[in-house]
């Protein structure tokens, strides 16, 4: 008897998930949050050569760069930020009235980010959520995770565990990851009180500085990214411009790359 299409199909999906899961349950660098902090941070590992899985809540990753600013699909980005952007091969248009700055199709950048992580070789698993960090000798090692429809439906069914040699915080606004290290592992960050400071209003071209300065480790084994960083270290919102956002994505690559290989 020959296999029906149905179970070609279903047995190609089941198969190729598990194996990708299976490959990744341990990992050299773990991304949480697919935003564009995130994305720029695990295309960067990936082309190193470094194992990358990123965790996103949410179905589509991309974060909050689909909406451009109040859902007119546009953002801008600033000269600082035009090569990581190019080097996505995503198209940008300078400002006639204000050189040094691009706009950019906000679905463009979002689909040109992802498509460029994930062809670097990162894995993206879509739909889970991080609830939860291993710990092990003083050091963040690992994540909890769940399928977010789990998570949504309060639904009591045990998370797995991915264990890795770096975190990244890219949870944007929240930054959920660090929050769950200082409340559940109750250990002091490298922030002046040792604790989050939590964001500060919008001054954009401040923010846009701090969002890179505040991206670093802030215990061993976790580092923040864009919003996250500015939320664990006091930093400014920006709206949507995004040059910082990419850049701290660069940046946390390469403190990560160095910490990994240090281990
Ligand atoms: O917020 P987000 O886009 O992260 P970002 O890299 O960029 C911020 C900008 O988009 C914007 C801005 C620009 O000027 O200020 O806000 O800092 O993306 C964060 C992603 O993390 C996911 C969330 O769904 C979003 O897509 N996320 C948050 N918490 C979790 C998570 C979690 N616990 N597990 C998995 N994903």
């Amino acid at each position: 008897m020959s296999n029906p299409l149905e179970n070609i199909v279903s047995s190609a999906i089941v198969s190729s998930f598990s194996d990708k899961l299976l490959d990744n349950l341990q990992v050299d660098a773990a991304v949480v949050g697919a935003g564009p902090s995130g994305l720029v941070a695990a295309k960067t590992l990936a082309d190193k050569g470094f194992k990358v899985a990123v965790f996103e809540r949410k179905l589509a990753p991309g974060g909050g760069v689909w909406g451009g600013g109040m859902l007119f699909n546009e953002v801008v980005v600033q000269k600082e930020a035009k090569q990581i952007v190019d080097e996505f091969g995503i198209r940008s248009r300078e400002l006639k009235d204000a050189p040094g700055y691009y706009v950019i199709d906000s679905v463009e950048l979002a689909s040109g980010l992802i498509f460029g992580a994930v062809h670097a070789g990162a894995k993206i698993f879509n739909s889970v959520s991080v609830e939860d960090v291993a710990f092990a000798n003083e050091r963040i090692c690992g994540l909890v995770v769940n399928w977010t429809p789990v998570e949504r439906l309060g639904m009591h069914v045990d998370p797995l565990v991915v264990l890795t040699k770096a975190v990244l915080d890219g949870t944007g606004h929240p930054c959920e990851v660090l929050n769950l290290v200082q409340r559940k592992a109750r250990v002091k960050l490298d922030t002046p009180t040792g604790e989050i400071l939590g964001e500060r209003p919008m001054q954009a071209a401040t923010g846009e500085i701090t969002t890179v300065d505040n991206t670093r480790e802030y215990y061993p084994g976790i580092f923040a990214s864009g919003m996250s960083a500015n939320n664990v270290m006091g930093g400014y919102r920006m709206g949507p411009i995004f040059g910082g956002m990419l850049r701290s994505g660069k940046k946390a690559a390469e403190l990560m790359e160095e910490a990994i290989r240090k281990l």
